[in-house]
């Protein structure tokens, strides 16, 4: 029970936080996605792009959009179908904004993502893709369970394992990937992510990860702080 009442508090903190653009365009941009406008959707990404960059219009508007909607859900406002089809409107559209690999990095540590036991895949994706355009090379695992994911770690001598969850439940099976880890002798960092460590500011920690990041650019300074501290 207290458990909910912090992740709710964090919610509500969190979509205070992330009213960083222009209300007006977050409202145009709801309404689009719930209405199912896809023109409309396109030329407000469009509009917006010319000033920001790809990355800061997913941060920006994409994401506050889709927590709101999550939200608004949640309160029997909209419904699950309106949830469905907004994510993956901008699953549709962020595909195409996404930035290229840029190969420049070689010497750095073996890494992979993963989505745990969750069927939320748009955040691994946007993270995936910025990574990978910020010069890191990374296996993408998809969605894994936690033995999948335990097995494929050893196999591939990962060092750092990125896991993005966006449901509580599944945030709590990182506890389980973490003891089969340590049962096993298996040294990886364990960097997490995603709206339940968003909501709860220390879960990562009862989760027994190494680091949080909340987005994408954080997910970069703490993989180049570890590959500081071991040099
Ligand atoms: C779109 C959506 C869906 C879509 C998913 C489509 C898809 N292919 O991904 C659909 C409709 C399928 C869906 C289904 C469900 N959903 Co849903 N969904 C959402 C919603 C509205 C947006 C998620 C999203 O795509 N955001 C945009 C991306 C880009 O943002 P992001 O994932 O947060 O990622 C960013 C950061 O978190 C971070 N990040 C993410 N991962 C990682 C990893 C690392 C390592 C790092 C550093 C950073 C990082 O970087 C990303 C970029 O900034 C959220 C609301 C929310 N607040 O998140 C609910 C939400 C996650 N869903 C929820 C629920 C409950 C469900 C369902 C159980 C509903 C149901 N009753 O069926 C099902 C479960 C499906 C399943 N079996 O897993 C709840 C979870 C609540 C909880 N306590 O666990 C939420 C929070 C809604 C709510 N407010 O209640 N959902």
């Amino acid at each position: 029970m207290w458990r909910y009442f912090i992740y709710r508090m964090g919610v509500i903190a969190l979509l205070e936080a992330e009213k960083m653009v222009d209300e007006t365009l977050l409202e145009e941009f709801e309404q689009a996605l719930l209405s199912l406008d896809r023109l409309a959707v396109k030329n407000l990404l469009t509009k917006f792009s010319s000033s920001e960059s790809p990355i800061e219009l997913i941060e920006k508007l994409v994401v506050p959009a889709l927590n709101h909607i999550g939200f608004e859900w949640e309160a029997g406002r909209v419904a699950l179908s309106q949830v469905y089809m907004s994510g993956r409107l901008c699953e549709e559209f962020v595909k195409t904004i996404l930035p290229h690999a840029d190969f420049k990095r070689k010497d750095q540590p073996n890494m992979a993502i993963a989505v745990l036991e969750d069927y939320h895949l748009l955040g691994k994706r946007v993270v995936y893709s910025v990574l990978r355009a910020s010069g890191f090379e990374l296996l993408d695992y998809g969605r894994v369970t936690v033995d999948e994911v335990v097995s494929r770690v050893k196999a591939d001598q990962i060092d750092i394992l990125l896991i993005s969850v966006l449901m509580l439940p599944s945030a709590l099976r990182i506890k389980d990937l973490k003891a089969k880890l340590n049962q096993q002798g298996i040294a990886v960092k364990l960097i997490v992510g995603g709206a339940p460590f968003r909501f709860d500011a220390n879960l990562w920690k009862e989760v027994g990860a190494d680091a949080m990041g909340k987005n994408a650019s954080e997910a970069i300074n703490i993989i180049t702080h570890f590959m500081e501290s071991q040099t």
